[in-house]
């Protein structure tokens, strides 16, 4: 069909060339093309993009403007359905490539060769809160990341917490019917704390354990750069030879793990509700490409049984100190995606995505999993066609008889559309080199009946609160006292007092006087009284922190008359430690140094509280220190960084702005004076918190100073197993039942 204009049509998009601008009759601006012409969807040019077509300027709208229905229409579908959970997320492009381990457990393609690289795409989310929910309400996160291998899709559907609330795929539905705001009241949006998630919880013992991960500092992690990944379900590994593992998946981020604090979370998701897909994308942005290494727990299918706990309960994990962790890959993410809608909101994950060498466990929450994935896409991206839609589409060969339905793109050629035929001998046939499922044997009678094996619900919540540090214990108790307060329903709490009481009376002692909800608690009976396990260091953030600045962020309080040699040593020192670095003012025109050059900065207090930072400068020149002690906000943003327990470094002209904001000399409060201060700064702020600080500015954490306990009487700690070796195939047998 000839166009109206086929040079301008034919030139590429997003020319950059001065278009030129008329005004029109009311005073509108009308950009001309001087380059790529404006159509309708059917690629008839437009030439007026800023009035409807009316009966006269100031008379009705007629019907057959066909530019203004189509482009209202549009309009109107523009959303689609968001997701049921896991609404909001953020994305990252990237690739990744295996290590020389990875070949000896699996024989999937992408796992053989080191110097192959395999693009991947991964979104990471919140659960509870919809798509415009904040980034840190207290809450799972999602780690859901699309390897594009050579052969297919495979789809590593995880979480940043290692367990999970239920057993079985089938209380779902009721866990996010109850997490979810409340039906009568349309909230709370994105978060734990009401009654009816409390009262489903408290009425499933199976989410004790997943309980005391959701109330540690991993429910609100500092950035999605620095947070584990879990793959939750046991999942099976086939090697070459095809022997079977059983593996669990774990994400390490290479910065370390880190956390905010809860009144950190509460202020920046007012500050900053994009606060974790803002720090993704700029630190895309800026080349600080995220890196993870992805690791594996295998055990041989043989010998599963050995374990402490049924390997087929999501509700358990397998300590590290027990089967360690054997590395097999690296991923770096360094491409933000082109468009938001296009990639982060269509892709669609599935754990039923697998690839030769990778299959799954009998676990019964894996196993209903596989069914709502694809179930849940048909309605949200209307049809059985989404695998078309380029984020989705695998990059290598795909060829067979499906055809047609909602929304086809592909135009499939020819008069044969099955198989076997023989009209049409080139097309695709099966192969025996293709997916050959592991031939596990499936055990027993038709049964509703939850294994013996998945009843001990105490045991490891009990492990993890004896693995945590004195700090983040602090947390734990203070997260349940915070959420419990909110439950109304008194029968709700002491319920939850009742099951604290049995994962660790210490615990249940901290958020009862929390709480003034001392004897309160209701008695609860476990099914299978807890046991004492040897803690499991691995489990603590705090205990594996790495000493670094990398990825983190130094925010440094200017004010008229700073130093700006010094400022300029800060930056240099906290960037060669791999920080980036953000300057706050009272005005974002900037503050003058005392060289009198006007600076421009990056936030005002109020637009950068310190929150956002992970240590913080006062350096303000003694000409500023009125204004900002006029300034509540700067008072504020001082007393923030110290009861945050951030390290603090300040001039010693900071001392007024110090004072008002109650900071006490401590080792992480550093006065830049000298030579050497900067980096005694940076050195100090490289071991992260001053955790010492917390009890003496909070009070004990208002659950009284832990009443001395006598020393958990674990049974000695596990010898390490060394990293199993595959071996030869075994006879068949029950895997994973005992
Ligand atoms: Fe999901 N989950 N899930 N889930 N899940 C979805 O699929 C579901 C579970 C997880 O960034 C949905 O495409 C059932 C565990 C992530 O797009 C839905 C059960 C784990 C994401 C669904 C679970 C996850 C989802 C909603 C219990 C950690 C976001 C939209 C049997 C291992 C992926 C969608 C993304 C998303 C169902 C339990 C992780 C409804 C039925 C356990 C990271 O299909």
């Amino acid at each position: 069909m000839a166009c109206l204009f086929p040079a301008a049509m034919a030139k590429p998009k997003g020319s950059t060339k001065p278009r030129t601008a008329v005004t029109g009759s009311g005073g509108e601006l009308h950009q001309r093309a001087t380059d790529t012409v404006l159509t309708t969807n059917q690629g008839v040019p437009v030439s007026d993009d800023q009035n409807s077509l009316k009966i006269g300027p100031r008379g009705p709208t007629l019907l057959e403007d066909f530019h203004l229905l189509e482009k209202i229409t549009h309009f109107d579908h523009e959303r689609i359905p968001e997701r049921i959970v896991h609404a909001r997320g953020s994305a990252a492009h990237g690739s990744f490539t295996p290590y020389e381990a990875a070949r000896r457990y699996s024989r999937a393609a992408f796992l053989q060769y080191p110097k192959v690289r395999t693009p991947v795409f991964v979104r990471f989310s919140t659960v509870a809160g919809g798509a415009g929910s904040v980034d840190l309400p207290r809450d799972v996160r999602g780690f859901a990341t699309k390897f594009y291998t050579s052969e297919g899709v495979f789809d590593l559907v995880g979480n940043n917490i290692p367990v999970f609330f239920i057993q079985d795929a089938l209380k779902f539905p009721d866990l996010i019917h109850a997490v979810k705001m409340e039906p009568d009241r349309g909230f709370p949006q994105s978060a734990s704390a009401h009654d009816t998630f409390w009262d489903f919880v408290s009425l499933m013992p199976e989410s004790m354990h997943m309980l005391m991960w959701a109330m540690s500092d991993r429910a609100i992690p500092r950035s999605l750069r620095m947070m584990d990944g879990f793959g939750v379900n046991t999942y099976r590994l086939i090697d070459d030879a095809g022997k079977a593992h059983f593996v669990k998946w774990h994400w390490r981020p290479k910065i370390g793990v880190s956390s905010v604090l809860w009144d950190e979370a509460c202020k920046i998701n007012g500050a900053d509700q994009d606060f974790h897909r803002r720090d993704l994308f700029t630190a895309i942005q800026q080349g600080a490409y995220p890196e993870f290494e992805l690791s594996i727990q295998a055990v041989p299918e043989d010998e599963a049984d050995e374990l402490e706990f049924d390997i087929l309960d999501p509700t358990k994990l397998i300590p590290e100190e027990q089967v360690p962790l054997v590395p097999i890959g690296k991923m770096v993410l360094d491409r933000w995606p082109e468009n938001f809608f296009a990639e982060t909101e269509q892709v669609a994950f599935h754990p039923g995505h697998i690839v030769p060498g990778i299959e799954f466990s009998d676990d019964p929450l894996l196993q209903g999993r596989i069914f709502s994935y694809t179930d849940t896409q048909l309605k949200r991206l209307g049809g059985p066609n989404f695998h078309e839609l380029e984020i989705n589409r695998p990059k290598c060969p795909m060829h067979n008889f499906q055809r047609d339905g909602m929304a086809r793109v592909r135009v499939d050629s020819g008069r044969v559309s099955y198989e076997p035929n023989s009209l049409a001998p080139q097309l695709a046939r099966e192969s025996p080199a293709g997916f050959v499922t592991h031939r596990a044997v499936a055990p027993g009678a038709k049964v509703r009946e939850r294994s013996p094996t998945f009843a001990d619900h105490y045991s490891q919540a009990r492990m993890f609160w004896r693995s945590m540090t004195p700090p983040e214990q602090r947390h734990i108790a203070s997260a349940f006292s915070f959420e419990l307060s909110k439950v109304e329903t008194l029968a709700i709490r002491t319920r939850m007092l009742g099951h604290l009481k049995v994962i660790e009376p210490e615990l249940h002692d901290r958020v009862a006087t929390a709480m003034g909800m001392q004897g309160a608690a209701d008695v609860i009976t476990p099914a299978v009284a807890p046991r004492d396990l040897a803690p499991s260091p691995a489990l603590s953030i705090l205990g594996r922190a790495p000493q670094t600045l990398e990825g983190r962020k130094l925010g440094i309080l200017i004010g008229d008359g700073f130093d700006a040699a010094l400022v300029a040593q800060l930056r240099a020192a906290a960037e060669k430690a791999k920080a980036a670095v953000e300057l706050v003012g009272l005005k974002i025109g900037g503050a003058r140094s005392s060289d009198g050059e006007l600076v421009p900065v990056d936030h005002t207090v109020g637009g950068g509280p310190s929150v956002i930072f992970d240590v913080v400068a006062v350096v303000p020149g003694a000409a500023a220190i009125a204004d900002l002690l006029a300034e509540a906000g700067a008072i504020q943003w001082v007393s923030d960084a110290f009861t945050h327990c951030k390290v603090i470094g300040a001039v010693a002209e900071a001392r007024p702005l110090l004072d008002a904001a109650r900071v006490q000399a401590d080792a992480g409060v550093i006065e830049l004076a000298g030579g050497k201060a900067v980096a005694q700064l940076i050195t100090v702020a490289k071991n992260g918190r001053v955790w010492d600080r917390e009890v003496t500015v909070r009070g004990p954490d208002k659950t009284g100073s832990p009443p001395p306990r006598p020393a958990p009487a674990p049974r000695a700690a596990a010898a390490p197993r060394p990293a199993p070796a595959p071996r030869a195939a075994a006879a068949p047998r029950t895997p994973g039942r005992r």
